[in-house]
């Protein structure tokens, strides 16, 4: 395909109730969304794009606003350099010519920008969504799903007491979610678990995330979690400890997952090979984007290990992606894919919908949805034309 346009759409969306990590409280979604114009075979077509790094750089480096100036100064021209009127112009397109950009080839050809795979990711969502849309298929069926519909787990933030995280546990399960993972930090823990099971029994399928807040010293803390038939603990410790999550697996019987540390199939073969990661939490933003999330899903499923899919508080854009690519037949656990009215009173597409919690796998072209012009121009703060 030849880019003929790309415009990155910095938009603000309010949330139900706060979101709050061991890292820090969000009161609004703050994110990305790529638009990128393009000519195929099959004419020109529109393809979109969600960067789902945060406000600030807590949860990992990357911050929405760094990742829209990388996006801007570096990874699009390195797109759109020589496109039209070098020596593999626009005439030479249709017959497949070996630099044709195509998804397959985007991360090749933004290799030399080191990290920021989040930005990365934004940019080869919008370009595969752009390929799908004039190929006809779904993100589901170009991925390699296997199912229609996946099933719907909720992330539970830390919440002001006790009694208040368990109201709002009742209120997830009674809107049927088939898993919760509770958000924990040290001193809002086992405490925390306890009451959780005591009043909604051992058959709720439990997890928690600690996002890198503990230390191996916290060892002792964090094996009192065994008592709890937790599905798994989530980052405990820092993302560049792979060895010491090494080590603390092997004085937990709870199974240790990996969400910050796995940034790439190559540090998810190391967490492998090293035995820090029992289950794997697969981001597609976090890792680079969609086509290295199917890369880490396939090496786990080859060694036993199981994945699922993580959120970052994603628009229905990111949303019905995640939701595409956890219906691999890998992706064995329930994902943190809730539907847009866990966060959003309002989301930027159509909304994606838990029913009997399941969210539906979309079929449509593409990611199978777009945002909707008039929500995209109400949460905009900041519209920028990087090409033409
Ligand atoms: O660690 O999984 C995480 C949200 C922002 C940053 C990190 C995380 C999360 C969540 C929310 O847990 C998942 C969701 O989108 O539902
Ligand atoms: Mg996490």
């Amino acid at each position: 395909m030849i880019i003929t346009r790309v415009r990155l759409h910095r938009i603000s969306m309010p949330l139900v109730s706060p979101f709050t990590t061991s890292f820090g409280t969000e009161h609004s979604k703050e994110a990305l969304i790529v638009e990128i114009g393009a000519d195929t075979a099959a004419g020109p077509v529109t393809g979109w794009g969600e960067c789902v790094a945060m406000e600030d750089p807590l949860y990992s480096s990357e911050y929405v606003d760094g990742c829209a100036q990388v996006i801007g100064r570096w990874l699009v021209p390195a797109l759109t350099a020589g496109q039209q009127g070098g020596p593999h112009g626009a005439g030479d397109t249709e017959g497949g010519d070996a630099d044709d950009l195509v998804a397959e080839t985007v991360g090749h050809r933004l290799r030399h920008v080191i990290g920021h795979p989040m930005a990365k990711a934004a940019v080869e969502m919008a370009v595969l969504d752009a390929q799908l849309r004039a190929s006809g298929q779904s993100f589901a069926a170009y991925l390699g799903g296997v199912r229609s519909t996946v099933p719907s787990g909720v992330s539970v933030g830390i919440q002001e007491s006790i009694e208040q995280t368990l109201r709002v546990v009742e209120g997830y399960l009674d809107d049927g979610y088939v898993r919760i993972k509770l958000k924990i930090k040290p001193g809002w823990d086992v405490e925390l678990v306890r009451a959780v099971r005591g009043v909604f029994g051992d058959d709720v399928p439990l997890q928690v995330d600690a996002n890198a807040a503990y230390t191996l010293l916290d060892a002792t803390t964090l094996r009192r979690l065994d008592e709890f038939g937790l599905l798994l603990l989530e980052q405990p410790l820092a993302e560049d400890d792979l060895r010491q999550h090494a080590v603390l697996a092997t004085r937990l019987q709870t199974p240790l997952c990996l969400d910050e540390s796995v940034v790439s199939a190559r540090s998810a073969a190391d967490a492998i090979a090293l035995g820090a990661a029992q289950v794997i939490n697969i981001k597609p933003g976090r890792v680079g984007g969609y086509l290295e999330a199917v890369r880490i899903h396939d090496l786990a499923r080859a060694h036993g290990i199981a994945v699922w899919c993580g959120g970052m508080l994603e628009t229905g854009l990111g949303r019905s992606a995640n939701a595409a690519l956890a219906s691999l037949p890998g992706f064995v656990l329930p994902g943190d894919i809730s539907a847009s009215s866990r966060f959003y009173d309002v989301d930027l597409t159509e909304p994606v919908e838990m029913v009997d919690g399941q969210v539906a796998v979309d079929t449509t072209p593409g990611i199978g949805r777009a945002p909707i012009p008039e929500l995209l121009e109400r949460f905009r703060t900041d519209l920028s034309v990087v090409f033409r």
